[in-house]
């Protein structure tokens, strides 16, 4: 395939200002009558040919202004639709095409998941509908007519509001329309038709009008939409509240299938979602699964400004509308929970998925300058990383000016299709300063590394911070120059308390922040009365790493001492980090495994500090994980030693330290309650309990069953399984037989009974692992069925993905062949997994060019897993 530009970009010849779709729907000859209004562009010569594209599609007739096309003025193919000679003034082009949705196994375009009827066009969804300019700077008003059998769909759902529904007479037969007056582009477009329950509620908007709310969902489960539907006013409030922005149709509908590639997607006025992130109820969702639904409905809704109302010039500018969601929902999430808790997870995610693809073959700038597939660029850079470039953005100009800049930008954009540097003038604007340079956050791939000197003179009473940044080289990316870099920082006293920040005028510090913009650049702190201890990057403020040579007992003090909360749970983090990379070189070598008692001490005042926040506290004793360690590793990884660190140092924590742990993993017996204070408490008992169970003292397996057999929510439930299973502990197999026998009939309860088993680290995991493939539930189709046993396990398993027979990439490269003609998607986001393969040791790291090899020696490759193999193996 052809590599797309974005230095070639230039706007359509031709505009599309409204279009009527009718659209007949039927299991396998679903018909759509398009009728493009179209005009051409101010700087086209008249009769300059107009291209639509397609995929896939048959067409059945074509019209000009209302008369059949001559055959030889077009060309028609399953891709593609050319006028030769369209005409000089305005024109109806009037397509009509014929689809099949049940065929539909890509889950792109128009589909059926359960008997729904469904659609899914972002990115290039919308030309297996219908032929289109199918990009996302064509905005037009739709129309959409939808028809169906009255008993097949009784519902009919399209974008904006309705306008008209009825019966059609001496059939079974019934229709609705529905008419958006914002202009949109065809990424946007849905509509549903099926047999679905409503949920309905009412919002009223800050200026007073009344919204209709509707969740709907399968009959049987209205039930499990009132944390989506509470997550849904909250959010609604917040973006009035926090950006004065107020939502814009008389509707608000959103629809929960089973089969979809994604999380959701924001359609206008119809966001379709994913249904674990609508459906949740205490008995089948963990407290995990809450929060993913209350980030995900804010992070749908919140598209209606920052992506729906302005949205991408083209896909390369992806991180216009997804890297400001994200940062917006992530704001949302930490006013609805504890801020310094949701900092730390999303740090976590960052680093578990972001700093692996920004360190490997799959790196990319946060704004892509080339692509093959764009849906190979729906990633943690654009989605992650792009948030926290704008949460940078934030830190550096202060929250007037940015709130000021955002304004500005809903002011100045609204309705029109943009790019970043639109976007950044309006801040560049607002703050009276220049971003230039902070743009190079969106065109440089790679994760900054900050190498930190810092030297305190007594006599000066100074202390010297010298701060140097450089990008480690990628392919393609050699050179790279200096970023504006956000470094949050205090210093603190003897006893513990922050200092004064007194920095020379030479210094760029403003606040508790310095501006790093240089390579290389000295920043001086005056009045500093003793030697302090540094805490730096405080909340997380870049998305770099640091070179610090802390000592251990500086860590140590900031674990214990740190005003922020942040930086503590990093300080732990750390020492914890250099123990296990320390104990990962023993195992390597034979040598029993020591963990430091120092170290291990520490964590037993993390578990008995009361005045902590229990959900701190659990993020604290969650030690890196085990791609966490071969991520800062970097290079001649082997999985198994790190798996026997972690473990030392767990086992260590969990033997030391047991009667504390003991009395931690009690629960307090309330009534379930979905809130964050409650979800940590639950969340620090589990992580009790889980170093509990590495430890395996006499009558450990008996809790952990009787966990699992009383648990009054999922949360309890599935971490005690998952140790029992984990552990190899004696009721593992009557605790997921019982589990089976409970949920059978719950695909979302079940996605996590296969979860489970596919992340076990043990030998014996694999056959049971390979034999569940054929287990009557597991279902290759369904894409959350088959991300829970295979992806789960290619990315969540370590020691068995990357053994050292090969047999886990066979298993994985092997699934990827099978499913990569029916859902190119699903196949390709797996085999992203292997991203990190060059990291491995030589001979894993053989093993996985072997597997990457044998696909890319396939040569009817879907676009999307040929350019992820291509440049795995680049
Ligand atoms: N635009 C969707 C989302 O991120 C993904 N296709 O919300
Ligand atoms: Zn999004």
């Amino acid at each position: 395939a052809v590599a797309i530009r974005l230095e070639d970009y230039a706007p359509a010849p031709y505009r599309i200002s409204k279009l009527f779709l009718d659209v007949k729907l039927a299991p396998q000859a679903t018909v759509v009558t398009a009728e493009l209004h179209i005009e051409r562009g101010n700087a086209t010569k008249a009769g300059t040919p107009l291209e639509l594209d397609g995929d896939g599609l048959e067409l059945e007739g074509v019209q000009i202004d209302g008369f059949p096309a001559d055959p030889a003025a077009i060309t028609a193919t399953p891709d593609k639709l050319v006028l030769h000679s369209p005409p000089a003034d305005p024109f109806v082009l009037t397509i009509r095409t014929r689809v099949n949705p049940e065929a539909n196994t890509q889950l792109m375009g128009l589909y059926r998941s359960s008997g729904t009827y469904c659609t899914q066009c972002e990115a290039e969804g919308f030309r297996r509908i219908t032929y289109f300019l199918d990009r996302p700077d064509i905005l037009s008003v739709y129309t959409t007519r939808i028809e169906a059998r009255k008993s097949d769909a009784p519902i009919l759902l399209g974008n904006g509001n309705p306008s008209e529904a009825g019966d059609i007479p001496g059939t079974d037969r019934h229709y609705a329309i529905w008419h958006d007056p914002f202009p949109k582009p065809s990424y946007l477009f849905a509509l549903v038709g099926g047999d679905l329950a409503a949920v309905r509620d009412t919002f009223t908007t800050s200026s007073g009008r009344s919204v209709d709310l509707a969740i709907y969902v399968e009959h049987g489960r209205e039930n499990w939409c009132d944390w989506a539907m509470d997550s849904l006013k909250r959010s609604m409030r917040w973006d009035e509240e926090t950006f004065g922005l107020e939502y814009d149709l008389d509707v608000f509908n959103i629809v929960a299938v089973s089969d979809f590639n994604m999380g959701a997607m924001e359609n206008k006025g119809l966001n379709i979602f994913n249904d674990k992130y609508v459906l949740a109820d205490p008995q089948t969702a963990t407290d995990q699964d809450y929060a993913n639904v209350e980030a995900v409905i804010a992070h749908e809704y919140f598209h209606n400004w920052t992506g729906n109302r302005i949205t991408c010039r083209d896909w390369f500018q992806l991180c216009l509308k997804e890297g400001l969601t994200v940062f917006r929902d992530q704001e949302f999430s930490s006013d609805m929970r504890s801020r310094p808790v949701k900092r730390i997870s999303d740090v976590r995610l960052l680093k578990a998925h972001q700093f692996p693809e920004d360190a490997g073959p799959l790196a990319h700038p946060v704004r892509p300058r080339t692509y093959r597939e764009i849906n190979n660029f729906y990633t943690a850079t654009v989605y992650e990383k792009g948030a926290e470039v704008v949460r940078m953005l934030k830190t550096l100009l202060g929250p007037d000016s940015f709130r000021a800049g955002m304004d500005l930008y809903f002011q100045r954009h609204d309705g029109e299709a943009t790019t970043i540097e639109a976007f950044l003038a309006c801040f560049a604007e607002a703050a009276g300063t220049d971003l230039d340079q902070f743009a190079l956050w969106y065109e440089q791939a790679g994760t900054p590394l900050i190498k930190v000197d810092c030297t305190y003179s007594e006599e000066n009473q100074e202390l010297r911070l010298t701060l140097s940044q450089s990008i480690p080289p990628l392919p393609g990316q050699d050179e790279t120059d200096p970023n504006v870099i956000p470094v949050r920082f205090g210093l603190l006293g003897e006893d513990g308390k922050d200092m004064d920040l007194v920095p020379t005028p030479a210094s760029d510090v403003s606040g508790d922040m310095m501006v790093l913009k240089q390579r290389t650049q000295t920043f001086t702190l005056q009045n500093v009365q003793a030697r302090p201890v540094l805490s730096l990057l405080r909340r997380f403020s870049a998305p770099v790493r640091l070179d610090f040579d802390q000592s251990k007992q500086d860590l140590l003090f900031l674990a214990q001492r740190d005003s922020d909360p942040f930086n503590r749970w990093q300080a732990t983090q750390t020492l914890a980090t250099r123990e296990l990379i320390r104990l990962a070189g023993d195992a390597r070598q034979d040598k029993a495994l020591l963990p430091d008692v120092k170290l291990v001490d520490a964590f037993g005042e993390t578990i008995s500090d009361t005045t902590l926040d229990p959900a701190f506290r659990a993020q604290t004793l969650d030690l890196p994980s085990e791609a966490d360690i071969a991520r800062d590793l970097g290079k001649d990884v082997d999985p198994d030693a790190i798996h026997a660190a972690r473990q030392a140092l767990r086992k260590a924590i969990g033997l030391q330290h047991h009667s504390a742990l003991i009395g931690a993993a009690q629960l307090d017996g309330e009534a379930f309650s979905p809130d964050a204070a409650a979800a940590g408490q639950r969340a620090f008992a589990n992580r009790a309990l889980s170093l509990l169970a590495v430890a395996d003292e006499p009558g450990t397996a008996e809790l952990l069953k009787t966990r699992f057999d009383m648990a009054t929510n999922m949360t309890d439930r599935i971490s005690a399984l998952l140790m029992l299973v984990h552990n190899g502990l004696h009721g593992s197999e009557a605790a997921l037989a019982a589990f089976l026998n409970r949920f059978q009939d719950t695909s979302l309860a079940m996605d996590k009974w296969f979860m489970v088993q596919a992340t076990a680290p043990k030998e014996d995991a694999f056959d049971r692992i390979t034999a569940l493939t054929a287990h009557p539930l597991f279902d290759k189709t369904n894409p959350n069925r088959l991300r829970s046993l295979v992806q789960s396990f290619a990315t969540g398993n370590p020691t068995q993905f990357s053994h050292a027979s090969g047999r886990g990439f066979d298993f994985v490269a092997d699934m990827v062949l099978e499913i990569d003609n029916r859902n190119p998607q699903v196949a390709s986001r797996l085999l992203t997994s292997f991203r990190s393969w060059r990291a491995l040791e030589e001979n894993r790291a053989a093993l996985a060019k072997q597997a990457l090899l044998r696909i890319s020696a396939e040569d009817d490759l879907s676009r999307d897993t040929r350019d992820i193999v291509d440049r795995c193996l680049q």
